[in-house]
């Protein structure tokens, strides 16, 4: 494709139209500026030309740089591109009037493209943003210089530093939009251009608009506050914060002067390890939904109707999922009471939404009409669905998946919410095994955005395809995992708990232990999660799975005796910690008992430093995230680590426990692991995927991409 297609030029008696035609979302990627740019010089050197439209193809305005892009400058391929801000301010500079029309999102680079023209019109529903900060960086196009000039520094800095979509309503009263356009976007932008060519002045540029900054004192205070709730709101990580340094400099710095800082900070943030992480995670996150073997041929059922088993706290999440879809669903508990008290759980979760906003009291009352609640299984055989959520036991799984084999319709799926247990055995209890998969929901299922959707060995294409598209519809991410114990997530997180246990034994505290991995930035410690959880699901699990554990291996003493002495966690008001409702406080008996269980265990105590405790926990995990790469239980490394960030509070900005290793290197994760396993064996043995990579200078990455291009 031609510079020129990528942008197109048109005339309309005396406006000049750009149209930018780079599905599917028309990023900048290269040829795109030089289009836009050849577009101004054109229309600037033809007299019969009054005024510029810059406009987007398509389903969208401009969604910024092409991150792809960014991967190759990181990693040497390409040199850094500085040309595309020197394009902006040819833009701004032309002496005729250019005005931007956005509809879908203007973002990033999009956005940097509109401020630098002289006028922005939007239809309604268009979005804007500068979304950079969640790829770890600030925006490199003049957007920490512009936009203060159009909002205001408070405003500016809260939007670079959160990274939000703005409304077009809410950028038209903030001052970055000019004209909302209710009827065609193109008509009404160059009817917008012809007024403003019609006035004779010279058009507004935006570096030159000075009197929107806001009162120094006042934004000061503001941008305080942002830098605070930054620090809290994502701990460690450093580009929300560079997002409010940048747009600081604005007032007081002259604009080309403001461009050379924003320019200098960008670099920085690009070659940092959180820009990597993040941009693994950006594309990581589409490419969950890519499964090898099932495109868009594969058939898909038609879910119209859902049914849940169990309405406990799972269940009962799980059927507000599919409400807040517009899916009908069944839900069934073995008795009134249960029932009741099941749905009056839902009641509260959907209340407590419309006290703080967040639902209307008529969109609460159609979410539970479109639930209904029984003790029976009838009406099942009209479920497209089938969706069990009883206790964690084999047992009682595989006696559920017999009643609903002889009742459900030949179609349907059915889908189990274990966490843990064989797919295929729940599936041997039916005739159908074709039709079973799992579906497994993080708690509170109702928010966690994370699927874990297990194929078993029989598990067809079809209801695989349906189960990955029914997560979206759900606004989950689904991903696909194999059959075996604890899938990905719990299996790695069975390690991660095992280490943090195992290190209190040999003397760190609780709080020790917790405080390491939060301030890492996870959101919460490994043994705060044990007691949100429940220390007696994990037990439970534990006791249902103890054939997984080698014989003679160390297994932690210290959580059965929790559970022996009724400290299940939050729900009993103890655990690892006391708790005053929510909030968790350290029990120095427990610290006393860990010391005398160990010490009575011949386990010797010793000082442990921070780093072990960070080393143990997180390399654990990516030593079985390894073996299960190389079991095929997770497809991709990058899967692991999308489990990990929407299902376990991993920091995004680590990139997930396969990424941050990359990160660190695999050599020295390896060199670590063998350090370890030459002190304790057992639990340490390295993957052997882990040494061969480890040994080949290689990353988890470049395994991924390995595996892809040899499928
Ligand atoms: C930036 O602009 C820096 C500047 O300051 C300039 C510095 C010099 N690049 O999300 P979807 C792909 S940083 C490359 O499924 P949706 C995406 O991977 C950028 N590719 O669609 C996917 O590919 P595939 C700031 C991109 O409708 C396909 O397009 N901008 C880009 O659900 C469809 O995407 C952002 O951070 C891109 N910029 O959502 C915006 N964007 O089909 C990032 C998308 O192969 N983008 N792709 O998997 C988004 O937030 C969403 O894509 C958007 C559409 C809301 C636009």
């Amino acid at each position: 494709m031609s510079d020129q297609e990528l942008v197109a030029y048109s005339t309309h008696d005396d406006i000049a139209v750009l149209t930018v035609n780079n599905p599917p979302v028309n990023a900048l990627s290269p040829g795109v500026p030089e289009g836009i740019r050849d577009g101004v010089s054109k229309a600037a050197a033809d007299d019969a030309i009054r005024a510029v439209v810059l406009i987007g193809g398509g389903r969208t305005f401009i969604a910024g740089a092409d991150i792809k892009e960014f991967g190759k400058i990181t990693s040497g391929q390409k040199k850094p591109d500085i040309g595309f801000n020197e394009i902006l301010n040819e833009v701004e500079c032309c002496a005729k009037p250019v005005v931007c029309a956005i509809h879908g999102t203007a973002l990033g680079g999009g956005l940097e493209t509109a401020m630098a023209c002289h006028y922005r019109v939007a239809v309604p529903d268009a979005m804007v943003g500068q979304p950079e900060v969640k790829l770890g960086i600030i925006p490199g196009a003049g957007g920490t210089q512009r936009l203060p000039r159009l909002c205001g520094v408070a405003k500016a800095a809260e939007i670079c530093a959160s990274g939000r979509m703005v409304s077009a309503k809410e950028a038209l009263d903030s001052g970055i939009v000019d004209k909302l356009i209710e009827g065609d976007l193109l008509e009404g932008a160059i009817a917008f251009a012809r007024e403003q060519a019609a006035t004779g002045e010279p058009p507004r540029r935006t570096r030159d608009i000075a009197d929107r900054f806001g009162n120094e004192a006042e934004y000061k205070m503001f941008l305080q506050g942002v830098r605070q709730e930054c620090a809290k709101r994502v701990r460690g990580m450093q580009a929300p914060l560079r997002n409010v340094d940048a747009v600081e400099l604005a007032p007081q710095l002259p604009f080309m002067e403001g461009l050379e800082a924003e320019a200098k900070i960008f670099q920085e943030c690009l070659f940092s390890d959180e820009s990597k992480a993040m941009i693994h995670v950006f594309f990581g996150q589409r490419a969950v939904s890519k499964v090898p073997g099932i495109g868009k041929e594969t058939p898909r059922l038609d879910i119209k109707q859902a049914a849940i088993i169990g309405a406990g706290t799972m269940g009962g999440g799980i059927a507000m999922n599919y409400a807040n879809a517009g899916i009908p669903v069944m839900l069934k508990e073995t008795d009134q009471e249960r029932l009741d008290k099941g749905v009056a759980v839902i009641r509260k979760n959907y209340e407590s939404s419309v006290k703080k906003g967040k639902l209307t009291e008529e969109k609460l009352e159609k979410r539970m009409a479109l639930i209904t609640p029984t003790t029976t299984y009838d009406g099942f055989e009209n479920a497209d669905i089938i969706v069990e959520a009883v206790f964690e036991n084999m047992a009682l799984k595989k006696e559920v998946f017999g009643e609903i084999d002889a009742i459900a319709k030949p179609q349907a799926i059915l889908a189990s919410n274990t966490s843990t247990l064989d797919i295929d055995e729940i599936a041997g209890a039916t005739k159908r095994p074709e039709s079973v998969i799992g579906h497994h929901f993080f708690s509170p299922a109702n928010i966690m955005p994370l699927i874990e959707i297990v194929r078993g060995k029989a598990t067809s294409d079809t209801v695989i395809a349906t189960s990955m598209d029914l997560a979206k519809g759900l606004r989950k991410t689904g991903v696909l995992v194999g059959n075996g114990f604890g899938f990905v997530g719990n299996r790695m997180f069975e390690q991660y708990q095992r280490q943090a246990q195992f290190l209190l034994e040999e003397g760190a505290t609780i709080e020790q232990v917790d405080k390491v991995l939060y301030d890492w930035g996870m959101a919460m410690g490994p043994l705060a999660v044990c007691d949100l959880a429940g220390i007696d699901v994990g037990i439970r699990v534990h006791q249902e799975n103890l054939d997984h554990i080698p014989e003679g291996y160390r297994t932690a003493l210290v959580g059965q005796k929790l559970f022996d002495m009724g400290r299940y966690g939050q729900k009993t008001g103890a655990g690892w910690y006391q708790y005053e409702g929510r909030k968790a406080i350290p029990d120095p008996e427990i610290n006393a008992l860990i010391v005398k269980m160990a010490t009575e265990a011949g386990i010797e105590q010793r000082e442990i430093s921070n780093q072990e405790i960070l080393e143990r926990c997180l390399y654990s995990m990516v030593n079985e995230g390894a073996k299960l790469l190389a079991e095929g239980i997770a497809l991709r490394s990058v899967d692991i680590d999308i489990i990990y960030i929407m299902g376990y509070g991993f920091p995004a900005f680590r990139g997930g426990p396969m990424k941050a290793a990359d990160l660190v290197g695999l050599k020295e994760v390896y060199d670590r692991i063998c350090h370890y396993n030459d002190q304790y064996g057992q639990w340490w043995k390295p993957a052997p995927l882990l040494k061969q990579l480890a040994e080949s200078d290689a990353t988890f990455t470049q395994y991924d991409y390995q595996q892809a291009k040899q499928a």
